[in-house]
């Protein structure tokens, strides 16, 4: 039986959704715009990976704050959601809302801490902050990492049934 699953990336301006969608499915498609020393995501990220028979549809965020309206027009529908923080900055005001918003949606999340690659990374310091929610340690430039932190937080959610692949 064919099922799918709808899963949304939250997250600060630069905290690497666009990097964990393109490492998850490198044939992901991605709006983004040139910004000082990279890019920045002005519409969304798109993309999809496949376990089992589930089709998992893959959305990142545009993390600046003035898209508000782009968020809550990709969030519609989701069945799940991944908080990604980068450890290597303070956690910021924005980050705290993303939580409590999800939280008060009553959407199932996950937080990923990103950037643990980096020098400096001090995930410990950070799970401290979301003590009530699942947490897990990533590099977003890590294929297993991330596939495997993925699907184990797809794995708590209630796919819907579809008539064919998604
Ligand atoms: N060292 C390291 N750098 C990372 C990692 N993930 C992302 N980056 C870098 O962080 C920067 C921002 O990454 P993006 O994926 O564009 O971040 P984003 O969250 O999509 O940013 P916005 O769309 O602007 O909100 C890029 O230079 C990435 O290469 C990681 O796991 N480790
Ligand atoms: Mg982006």
């Amino acid at each position: 039986m064919e099922t799918k699953l709808k899963i949304v990336v939250f997250g600060a301006f630069g905290a690497g959704k666009t990097t964990l969608v393109r490492t998850l499915d490198p044939a992901s498609r991605h709006i983004e715009a040139n910004c000082a020393g990279g890019t920045t995501t002005v519409g969304l990220d798109f993309g999809r990976m496949r376990h089992n028979e589930c089709t998992i549809h893959l959305y990142g965020t545009p993390g600046q704050e003035r898209f508000e309206f782009a968020r809550e027009i990709i969030a519609k529908g989701m069945d799940g959601a991944v908080l990604l923080v980068d450890v290597t900055v303070p956690v910021d005001d924005f980050t705290r809302d993303l939580a409590h918003s999800l939280h008060a949606a009553r959407v199932p999340y996950v937080v990923f801490l990103n950037k643990c690659d980096g020098a400096g990374a001090d995930p410990c310091a950070f799970m401290a902050l979301f003590v009530t929610e699942e947490v897990r340690t990533i590099s977003a430039r890590d294929p297993v990492q991330c596939r495997d932190a993925l699907l184990q937080f797809a794995g708590t959610l209630n796919p819907r049934t579809t008539s064919r692949a998604g």
